[in-house]
């Protein structure tokens, strides 16, 4: 039922949501349902979706006062449109869930009750975890075997305490959210583990159990590219976040550019038998292929470039690769004139190399502004 849409809401209920657009609808009957008695809004949070789920959005938020849509373009990302999302609503407790009716939306009233009831309480996690919780209905056992790795890690070097931090589903009060969002990383999937890690310890966290159900509708987001995400997110945090998550990415990537490098010498000496510097140059040109293609499939999924765009980017990655390398042998070499340590000037080059190539490949190849 349509609330008076004058009406100030104590609840903003935010979803974000990427080709969701079957599940638009339902979310909204179901969360009438299971809200009647409080006042409450919901704010879905789009990256221009394909399949036009703002298209729905927009019909059914002129339809009703208390639906509302936050469409961003040119940007993708589940963290940085919850972050957004948070941001722009009014009232004084905010919820996350996701688009796709896996979150129990029952519990949001029992959330919603023990931030109303306990004053002390900052932050109420939706668990899989805790009594009442369970995972098994939504994931495979390989993604539930995963997904508990994951959690384990989080736990020990975050230094969290709570249950279930890779959950997407909680409610906290708007004023502690102010009080860590500049400190969040905007890039990744797992914006609850980063603000429990950026609250230090200082919350006073609850946790309520639900039930993870099956996808219905619409297709997952979850992929391989999102588990070394999180593992840069969590390498992040452990740099005090000196190093951002793209960074740490990139830097992943670079390292398995060596070993690709490596076995591609190999191979060309093995089966060719030209001198060892075609080679070496065989292997350089396959390791800046394959470290471009990595970085727009993991560093860049964002602004991941397709068709003739990914060849045009290539090419500007070669270039941008070359002037790295002119500028790793210039720094090493004047670096080992004054200070003749073959090891400390060799690394030397390779660090500036490689912040030139992130930051340049950022801003030509993958045009960050
Ligand atoms: N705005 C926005 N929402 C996203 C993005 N990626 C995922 N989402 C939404 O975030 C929620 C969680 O994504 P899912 O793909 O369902 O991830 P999951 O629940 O861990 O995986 P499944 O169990 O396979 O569904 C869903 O509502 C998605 O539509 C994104 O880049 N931008
Ligand atoms: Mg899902």
């Amino acid at each position: 039922m349509q609330q008076n849409p004058n009406a100030l809401p104590d609840l903003t209920v935010v979803v974000p949501c990427y080709n969701e657009r079957d599940n638009v609808r339902p979310l909204v009957d179901l969360l009438d349902k299971a809200l009647a008695g409080i006042r409450w809004n919901v704010l879905f949070v789009d990256d221009d979706s394909p399949d036009g789920t703002a298209k729905e959005v927009r019909a059914l938020a002129r339809e009703r006062g208390d639906v509302r849509l936050l469409h961003r373009v040119g940007r993708r990302g589940l963290a940085g449109a919850c972050i957004e999302g948070i941001l722009s609503s009014v009232s004084p407790v905010v919820a996350v869930m996701d688009g796709d009716l896996q979150h129990d939306e029952t519990k949001l009233a029992d959330m919603f009750a023990v931030l109303r009831d306990r004053s002390e309480v900052d932050l109420v996690i939706g668990s899989r975890h805790v009594e009442g919780g369970s995972a098994s209905g939504g994931l495979s056992a390989l993604r539930e075997w995963g997904s508990d790795l994951a959690t384990k890690l989080a736990r020990r070097l975050l230094k969290i305490s709570a249950s279930d931090p890779m959950s997407g589903f909680f409610m906290i009060r708007r004023e502690r959210f102010n009080e860590v969002v500049t400190d969040l990383q905007t890039q990744g999937f797992k914006i609850l583990a980063d603000m429990l890690a950026a609250s230090r310890g200082r919350w006073n966290v609850a946790e309520v159990g639900y039930e993870f159900r099956t996808r219905q509708h619409g297709e997952s987001k979850m992929d391989t590219a999102i588990t070394l995400e999180f593992l840069g997110l969590i390498l992040s945090r452990l740099t005090g976040g000196i190093f951002p998550i793209r960074l740490i990415l990139f830097l992943m990537v670079g390292l398995s550019g060596v070993a690709v490098q490596l076995v591609a010498v190999r191979f060309a000496l093995w089966a060719t038998g030209f001198p060892f510097y075609i080679a070496q140059s065989f292997g350089v040109w396959v390791a800046m292929t394959s470290n471009f293609a990595l970085n727009n499939i993991l560093t860049y999924r964002d602004r991941m470039l397709r068709g003739l765009a990914w060849f045009r980017g290539l090419l500007s990655f070669y270039a941008v690769c070359f002037i790295g390398a002119l500028a790793n042998v210039g720094v090493a070499e004047l670096l080992y004139e004054t200070w003749p340590n073959w090891a400390v000037a060799s690394f030397a080059g390779a660090v500036v190399g490689a912040l030139w190539n992130f930051v340049a490949s950022a801003l030509v190849t993958w045009r960050m502004r």
